[in-house]
């Protein structure tokens, strides 16, 4: 029996985690769960699971929570709650479903505690990958990744390090405008960016995808999570969706992921490394794939994904300064206050006034990450 500590168990992610622990009574328990402030959900699912600790992070919502829940969980509070249950002694695994660039000091006071985590949010490896990397090192913990293209890279690399690989594909169906016009961007509403032809996301991640900052970032969570410099990986659009990543090995041979567009897969994988276990989930059926296309990105009607690689280059706080003001952006269109090409526009002129940092410290990070998200902030309020 495993248990796991959940952090944003109210998200897209972390439900489809709980529902894969439903049906694994035998394997999985669940001893934690936390939400930033869905607390109906969140009483809910401590009613189900009976977890030893519930926490919220928005501190406010403390005394509704208190109310709503009738168990002996305990029930804790606030920013430093999250690295608590991160750091807990008594969880096997810690599942990080955060979004944001929130998840970052939880994720650090796990692996400094030498944890083993399923990690689902990127953002704190596109910030702070360098770190990530050390502490993980240096404390003899373990990232499992849930992304679905880095749980693919595991499942090819299979135990093999970085240095027998030559290439590392990473693939994208492309989002929900690929095949709308540049031209009609700028009216673009946030419905019809939300509407994801193959994954069902949160909100966050489906406008990443249709700015392919989605792919930029999972480009730099790959340089980190298996070591390989960025000349080594590649992104391909591939709208099928069967395909979720490729590794080239140094001898040519080519291993791919597959398995059907559905985020269990990678989770369970998650949970039960290093085994597998059988599963119900919906199969790939060769006889309705017909066909298996890839294309080059068109990098012109989506810069976001040469940011990404140029912020890998430039390195020390640029790439964190990429992710949170991409965050805030991405926030202001989903709050209708930006156009959707507003959110390129935006993160491309913070990056570009940031005065950068190399070989930063932790604080380093969280400090550039605040600046840009009131740079973004202050940049609308001149609009
Ligand atoms: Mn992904």
């Amino acid at each position: 029996m495993k248990n796991i500590a959940l952090l944003g168990s109210t998200g897209s992610v972390g439900r489809n985690v709980l529902d894969i622990v439903r049906h694994y009574p035998d394997e999985f328990r669940v001893s934690a769960i936390s939400s930033n402030e869905n607390i109906s959900l969140l009483a809910e699912q401590a009613e189900e699971f009976n977890p030893s600790v519930v926490a919220i992070g928005n501190e406010a919502f403390y005394p509704e929570l208190k109310n709503k829940i009738s168990g002996d969980s305990k029930i804790a509070s606030g920013a430093e709650s999250l690295e608590e249950i991160a750091s807990d002694d008594s969880a096997d695994i810690i599942f990080m479903a955060i979004s944001g660039t929130s998840a970052l000091k939880p994720l650090i006071a796990a692996l400094r505690k030498g944890k083993t985590v399923a990690l689902a949010s990127k953002e704190p490896v596109v910030s702070a990958g360098m770190i990530v990397r050390k502490v993980m090192e240096d404390n003899n913990a373990g990232i499992i990744p849930v992304d679905s293209e880095h749980s693919a890279i595991m499942q090819c690399l299979s135990g093999r390090d970085s240095g027998d690989v030559r290439t590392l594909y990473i693939t994208g169906s492309g989002g929900s405008l690929k095949d709308k016009p540049a031209s009609e961007f700028d009216s673009l509403t946030t419905e019809e960016v939300l509407n994801h032809p193959k994954w069902d996301m949160g909100r966050k991640i489906t406008v990443d995808s249709a700015t392919l900052m989605n792919k930029g970032l999972e480009v730099i969570e790959a340089r980190w999570l298996f070591d390989v410099p960025q000349e080594r990986i590649k992104v391909l659009i591939h709208p099928e969706a069967v395909i979720h990543s490729m590794v080239e090995f140094s001898d040519g041979t080519i291993n791919a992921g597959m398995f059907s567009p559905d985020m269990r897969f990678p989770i369970l994988r998650a949970l039960a490394y290093p085994e597998i276990l059988e599963s119900d989930l919906p199969r790939v059926d060769f006889s309705m794939v017909n066909t298996l296309s890839f294309q080059a990105p068109d990098t012109e009607k989506f810069p976001a994904l040469k940011m990404a690689y140029d912020a890998l280059d430039e390195g020390g706080t640029v790439p964190a300064v990429l992710n949170a003001s991409n965050e805030a952006a991405v926030g202001l269109f989903l709050e209708g206050k930006i156009k959707f090409t507003g959110i390129i526009d935006i993160v491309s002129k913070i990056v570009a006034l940031h005065n950068k940092k190399d070989d930063p410290s932790l604080d380093d990070i969280i400090n550039s990450e605040k600046w840009a998200r009131e740079m973004v902030f202050k940049e609308i309020t001149r609009i």
